[in-house]
């Protein structure tokens, strides 16, 4: 069989870089397209020696239409957003151009190139849709986004499913529950957790300010949905398809497993946003609440029901929450002593 192409959109980011190491470890040929950024970001590639990339904008259709048509990918991983839930209440209309429009250009250049089952496009749709609809939630649940990041993702996720239904294009939507890694941003709750347990121990800070504790995520292991990902691009027919662990855990609950790999268990006392995380032993204040942290809207509880990926894909998580903690952990330990004395 012939070598593959895959082109990954947004792959200097924690989910692009995972999926191009892995494709390239199968044999495929992979371009990744990367914003142009005054100061470039580029260090969770940087090892890819086979990466070929190419400056794109998920803003400009010509862009995006020029590069498929150069580039020709198999497969078209659609990973680019503008990826923080929080941020994207500030910078609504940008986040709409980046989230909606974006994948929509895809689709758009893929129609107007003719491509059927040639190009296949997977769109990173997010649990973030979901927002307010009960758990557990699975792809029958009614979608209630509840951000401007879940709006605008609805939209391609709608319309990853209108043209597959009006020009016989292969694209299918992954809707992924949160995913983690030691590669995940510190703007994200996780790695801000991980990364200033580290730095505490290390003696480099003395507290994390955290914004909602009681939210419930779902959270699994960015390789783990990578690889099914790439699992959903190989069936036969195009479809739409959840990927999460079944199980859900509070911001409270990373807290106190982040910390007890450092040895500290945390005593909580007040509420609301008087309330702080302690230091059993010794009584220090570790966690305090920033009110700035919390949302105008806040998705409460996210828990995904991935059977059907199971039963189709033959796909299930292999790193539980623990784990996925203690690798966090593990590598933060290393990097952030490291990080602040050089
Ligand atoms: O880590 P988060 O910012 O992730 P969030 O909002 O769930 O979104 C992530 O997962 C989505 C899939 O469901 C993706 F589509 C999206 O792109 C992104 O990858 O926040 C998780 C929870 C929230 O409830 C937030 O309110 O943590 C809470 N939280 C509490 N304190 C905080 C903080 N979140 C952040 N980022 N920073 C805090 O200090």
């Amino acid at each position: 069989m012939s070598q593959k192409t895959a082109l990954i959109t947004g792959v200097t980011g924690q989910d692009g870089a995972v999926l191009a190491d892995f494709l390239i470890k199968k044999g495929y040929v992979v371009h990744g397209m990367r914003d142009y950024s005054a100061v470039p970001d580029q260090s969770r590639i940087a090892h890819l020696e086979d990466l070929k990339l190419h400056y794109g904008d998920m803003t400009d259709g010509g862009n995006i239409y020029r590069l498929l048509e150069t580039i020709k990918p198999d497969e078209i991983y659609n990973l680019a957003a503008m990826s923080h839930v929080h941020v994207s209440f500030d910078v609504p209309e940008s986040t709409a151009n980046i989230n909606a429009m974006g994948p929509l250009r895809i689709l758009e250049a893929m129609r107007t190139m003719g491509v059927q089952n040639d190009m296949r496009l997977y769109q990173a749709s997010s649990s973030e849709m979901f927002g307010r609809a009960p758990a557990p939630q699975n792809e029958d649940t009614k979608f209630e986004p509840c951000s401007p990041y879940g709006t605008a993702k609805l939209y391609a996720y709608w319309s990853v499913r209108n043209y597959r239904d009006a020009y016989g294009l292969y694209a299918a939507n992954g809707i992924l529950f949160n995913h983690e890694s030691p590669l995940r941003g510190e703007e994200f709750v996780t790695r801000k957790i991980t990364c200033a347990v580290c730095e505490i121990e290390a003696g480099l800070r003395q507290k994390i300010k955290l914004g909602n504790l009681n939210a419930m995520r779902d959270w699994g292991y960015a390789q783990d949905y990578m690889e099914g990902a790439w699992q959903i691009l190989q069936q036969d027919r195009p479809d739409d398809y959840v990927l999460a662990t079944g199980k859900s855990y509070t911001v409270r609950d990373f807290v106190e497993r982040a910390f007890a790999v450092i040895g500290k268990q945390i005593i909580w006392d007040g509420e609301g946003i008087q309330e702080q995380g302690r230091d059993k032993i010794t009584g220090d204040i570790l966690v305090e609440i920033d009110p700035a942290l919390f949302r105008p809207t806040e998705v409460h509880a996210l828990i995904g029901d991935a059977s059907k990926a199971k039963r189709i894909l033959g796909w299930q998580p292999k790193i539980s929450f623990d784990d996925l903690v203690a690798d966090m952990m593990q590598a933060d330990r290393i990097m952030k002593p490291q990080i602040n004395v050089a």
